[in-house]
């Protein structure tokens, strides 16, 4: 392997993957650690701490600060340390990390003869990080958002309409809830900034695509806003990092990874982000706003690159900064895998099951409908669990099941993004379910659109090691591109694709088509709409 190595980690909800790559895409490694398994002492399940109240979603940040130090050592185990000369870090987005006044010496003084955790677990001012599954914040958001002047001047501001899970609506809670420890807190970050202080030893800046997140800046200004942070605590400015408005190297690995790891003294370490914007890049998107992406995971997200802000007029989904310095959409589904594999574990389905009846029944489920909140649901904003089943039919019916759950989710997807603007050429669909054909499938014939997998390992964690690789080598005078980089990682021979079939995009298009019915099926269950049946009635008539 040649010794101008780039790292990039990812910190993602239920584990720790890091990847290691040349930027000419020769050699790639990737070694990945499952909190649930490796860490039972934090008693996680998924990689969260569930609350009695199901609302209450939080994580230990020493097991993550664990999982760094274990991935350092298997890095040093293959002899790779010495080999890196930059590192980025993704994360999962939107948890908040409380650090205290002592938290600062105690980063730039770390003994190589003590493990991360020993010396560090009494830097946090909350012992336990909110993360992106909390919807706790309910009360919180609407308190901001009415300071701020409703959820539309909110969303023009911000990016976004105020969100449980960001960390805004984190912050005031906390702040309302345990005042005192509220004061105690030197510095609120983000995982991905968090991380990114481990490696160099002091405070990380936030970058653009983490920070949107919170509801605390103006986008279109690129600072924390005034009003934002008013609305959300007091004296809150101080207590957040510096924002970086595109990648910049924010320092050298500390000397915690030269003395303990045999990292070179030299290695530049370049601003964290979220995985969303992280996989933006690694799915070679920057500066592509003709293709979309959807990850299919533990939740779904849509996504894609959007330099272009006007397009705001929206309820739901957020802009968040890119890697360049411009804008992407997102918009998050929590109901993603695992909504799907309730109806295939009801059913005693396996996934290529699944996939089958999804390809051999037909678009549209004769009008059988299903709205498919088994959990609370982001989008749209569903707070208490429940499944609705419309058009008259058998709750144990398996193939109008398996059907209605992934068009329900499908078509949500389709309805919520309308306001990004011009519908893509192309969908790139990636993690866990990206292996479904009956999904791909699906996406096709309701986006209208060709659906395309990369066999691209790891989106998130790929897209650090290629941010550190762009933001090093353009640092050092080469002029690299992010296509350039991006490429050879994304094994297109092995791509699976679906293309859409013109009588299929109808059922879902015409002006009595499904789209349209299960817009308002979702507007009668969130009680802000009439009852759909004669609607549903007519489209089973017609298809
Ligand atoms: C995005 C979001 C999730 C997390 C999960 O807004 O909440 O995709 O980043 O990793």
């Amino acid at each position: 392997m040649a010794d101008n190595l780039y790292l990039g980690l990812d910190l993602s909800t239920q584990s720790l993957t890091i990847v290691v790559i040349d930027p000419l895409g020769k050699d790639f490694r990737q070694h990945a650690i499952n909190f649930d398994s490796q860490y039972p002492v934090y008693r996680t399940d998924g990689g969260v701490i569930i609350a009695d109240d199901p609302t209450v979603v939080h994580a230990d940040p020493k097991m993550w600060i664990e999982a760094l130090d274990d991935a350092l050592v298997w890095l040093q185990n293959k002899n790779l340390t010495t080999k890196i000369c930059g590192i980025g870090v993704s994360a999962q987005q939107h948890g908040s990390v409380y650090l205290t006044q002592a938290a600062a010496e105690i980063l730039s003084n770390l003994d190589p003869a003590r493990s991360l955790v020993e010396q560090t677990h009494m830097i946090f001012s909350r012992p336990t990080c909110p993360v992106w599954m909390d919807s706790s914040t309910h009360r919180e958001c609407f308190e901001i958002s009415q300071t701020l002047g409703g959820a539309g001047k909110t969303t023009v501001l911000t990016g976004s309409a105020a969100t449980e899970r960001f960390a805004g609506p984190q912050i005031r809670k906390f702040w309302k809830h345990h005042p005192e420890d509220y004061v105690k807190t030197a510095q609120i970050t983000l995982i991905s900034a968090f991380v990114t202080s481990l490696l160099i030893g002091r405070a990380a800046p936030l970058d653009a695509g983490d920070g949107y997140g919170m509801n605390l800046a103006d986008i279109r200004s690129g600072i924390w806003s005034p009003a934002a942070m008013e609305a959300t605590a007091p004296d809150l400015e101080k207590r957040l990092p510096q924002l970086l408005l595109k990648d910049t190297i924010v320092g050298k690995v500390s000397n915690y990874l030269v003395e303990k790891y045999g990292f070179h003294r030299e290695t530049d370490v370049i601003v964290g982000s979220g995985d969303n914007p992280c996989s933006l890049v690694g799915l070679g998107l920057i500066g592509r706003p003709d293709i979309h992406a959807i990850s299919l995971g533990t939740s779904d997200t849509y996504f894609g690159y959007m330099p272009d802000l006007s397009a705001q007029k929206r309820s739901t989904g957020h802009i968040f900064g890119t890697a360049d310095g411009n804008a992407m959409f997102l918009i998050c589904f929590k109901n993603g895998s695992l909504a799907r594999e309730q109806i295939k574990d009801r059913f005693g389905l396996s996934w290529d099951e699944f996939s089958k009846i999804l390809l051999r029944t037909p678009a549209g489920n004769r009008g059988r409908i299903m709205l498919p909140y088994f959990l609370p649901e982001i989008t749209p904003l569903v707070l208490e669990p429940k499944v609705i089943r419309l058009g008259e039919w058998a709750a144990d019916d398996v193939q109008a099941n398996v059907r209605a759950v992934v068009e329900a989710q499908v078509m949500a997807m389709y309805l919520h993004s309308n306001w990004t603007g011009k519908r893509p050429q192309r969908i790139i669909v990636t993690a866990g379910g990206s292996e479904n054909e009956g999904l791909l499938n699906t996406i096709a014939q309701v986006f209208g659109t060709e659906v395309q997998t990369f066999e691209v390992k790891d989106s998130a964690a790929l897209g650090a090691a290629l941010r550190a690789a762009h933001c090093c080598q353009n640092a050092k005078g080469k002029a690299v591109t992010w296509h350039a980089l991006a490429e050879p990682f994304q094994m297109q021979k092995s791509a699976k694709v679906a293309h859409p079939d013109p009588q299929q995009i109808d059922i879902y298009h015409n002006k009595n088509g499904l789209l349209g019915i299960y817009k308002a099926c979702e507007a009668f269950v969130l009680e802000q709409g009439a009852d759909p049946k004669e609607k549903i009635a007519l489209f089973k008539k017609q298809f």
